[in-house]
């Protein structure tokens, strides 16, 4: 049975449900959603990043994580099963998704780069919107921290202080910047507190807590904006909210800990991949500059328990934000004409390979999760199409009716929100820089993933990886010298050189 029968038949078991509660007649719904044909109107848009959340929520199948409250999003709308960041580091893929344009466009790779370095006189997602009539509000991390657009925004934008640590012993730790045994001042200057931390405080003592009700004060502010009797005093909100968690250090309120059995958190898959290049790899610094992390070598079994322990649990903190916030523009009346998107700004390996944190162009930390939920669009569909973060700016003003800027380098989603089986990009392209002019070019196809290390002086190919995501999904064995695959990898190295252009769906 294919995906739009399934969801025909999900949706006609929901037919007397329907009658009952006065809820749109789910002929509606499926004459509106399955005819190509999502409303375009200008709705508010809530925009909701979380900063290095892997694509494991309970509603991505995932067996332990708790996430019932964006779980409950995907129920009302679209999950994207096959995302991809387009730099898999936070500055840069938040560059990137921004602007609608790929790093080697943007020219932001790193994290000291902003935005008007580059390009002066780019239109970001949210000055779009701004430019077309919406009140523009950002808080949180939205741009890479310190790398805020004020341009973007229609009032300046806003970061609750502190709570990355709650306790005292950690706070004074994060004050000293010192990890223990620290010597020159240089390696002090980066040193913190734990790597984790569990503390019986309220969810506020912790910033997405205090994000949270910044969100819920700002929606109370701006929904009578959008209710306005008058329709000449009506105004819709483009409101981005960029949630810290589960970002390290991996602090949360005890009670997210304790959802979880630490014991049952099965251990990682432990081994590099085999004939990789040494250069796709990285020696995991951003975790090594806590306090209780070695300096070299991996982390003990404990300690990797204890980690991935901690993640979930800053997952599951997250989650329960979201959830405040979506409460809130229920509470409003604002949900029917409000986009709500969710994403994690790119992947993270949890102790596979051995390895921690980001920083490479395998499968593990370029796949993200996104969930859109449109009030006129479909509700708790998936697709597997491949779909890119460049394609959210172009998707975005689509289904508000706005314009579409020059220069995105994404395709707007909404031909695949209304019909989520339907052939679509040949591929997704990532990329990450490494030192000596090297580039690694990453491109998933259906099946693969394939990379090229280039030196950009000569522009010669130094390294290739491939991997056979269907038959080796944790991507543990490199192929791409093997005779076989000969034909393949040229193949691969054609479509690799055509480009997004010529992967973009027809
Ligand atoms: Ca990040």
């Amino acid at each position: 049975m294919n995906q739009a029968r399934r969801d025909f038949l999900r949706a006609a078991s929901l037919l007397s449900v329907a009658a009952l509660s006065g809820i749109p007649a789910v002929s509606d719904v499926f004459s509106r959603t399955r005819a190509g044909s999502i409303a375009r109107r200008k709705k508010n848009v809530l925009f909701i990043a979380v900063d290095d959340l892997r694509p494991e929520l309970g509603c991505y199948g995932h067996p332990m994580v708790k996430s019932p409250n964006i779980d409950a999003l995907a129920k009302s709308g679209v999950l994207f099963e096959r995302t991809y960041c387009q730099q898999a580091v936070c500055g840069p893929t938040r560059a990137s998704l921004l602007t609608g344009k790929r790093p080697d466009t943007t020219k932001v790779y790193d994290l000291k780069t902003h935005i008007r370095d580059t390009m002066p006189n780019v239109v970001t997602l949210q000055q779009h919107f701004k430019n077309n009539g919406y009140f523009s509000e950002g808080i949180g991390k939205l741009f890479h921290s310190g790398l805020e657009d004020e341009a973007s925004y229609s009032i300046p934008h806003r970061s609750p202080s502190g709570g990355i640590y709650a306790l005292e012993e950690n706070l004074k730790l994060q004050e000293q910047g010192g990890k223990p045994g620290s010597e020159t001042s240089e390696e002090a200057g980066k040193m913190r507190g734990p790597a984790t931390e569990a503390a019986d405080v309220s969810d506020e003592a912790y910033q997405d807590g205090k994000m949270a009700q910044m969100a819920i004060e700002s929606l109370r502010r701006l929904a009578p904006k959008v209710q306005a009797k008058n329709e000449k005093d009506r105004q819709p909100f483009f409101l981005g909210l960029g949630f810290r968690k589960p970002h390290l250090p991996f602090t949360s309120p005890k009670k997210y800990w304790d959802l979880y059995d630490r014991s049952k958190i099965p251990l990682p898959y432990p081994d590099k991949p085999k004939n990789a290049p040494d250069i796709a790899f990285t020696t995991w610094n951003e975790l090594r500059k806590y306090s209780d992390i070695p300096d070299v070598g991996n982390c003990d079994e404990a300690k990797t328990r204890e980690l991935i322990h901690g993640y979930y649990a800053a997952v599951s903190f997250t989650d329960a934000q979201v959830g405040k916030v979506l409460a809130e523009l229920d509470r409003l009346d604002l949900r029917k004409d409000t986009i709500v998107i969710i994403w994690g700004d790119h992947g993270w390996k949890l102790g596979e390979y051995s390895m921690w944190c980001k920083h490479t162009n395998f499968e593990l930390d370029t796949h993200v999760p996104m969930i859109l939920s449109d009030p006129d669009g479909p509700k708790g569909v998936r697709t597997r199409a491949l779909t890119e973060f460049v394609d959210i700016y172009p998707t975005l003003s689509d289904l508000c009716g706005l314009p579409l800027p020059e220069g995105l380098e994404g395709v707007s989603m909404v031909p695949l929100m209304e019909d989520p089986d339907r052939a679509w990009k040949k591929a997704a392209f990532s990329q990450y820089p490494r030192p000596k002019n090297m580039m690694g070019y990453s491109m998933r196809t259906d099946r693969y993933r394939y990379t090229e290390w280039i030196d950009q002086k000569t522009n010669e190919v130094k390294y290739r990886e491939l991997y056979d995501l269907e038959n080796d999904p944790l991507g543990t064995q490199n192929i791409a010298a093997r005779g076989e695959n000969e034909r393949l990898v040229a193949e691969l190295h054609e479509m690799m050189k055509g480009g997004w252009r010529k992967a973009r769906p027809e």
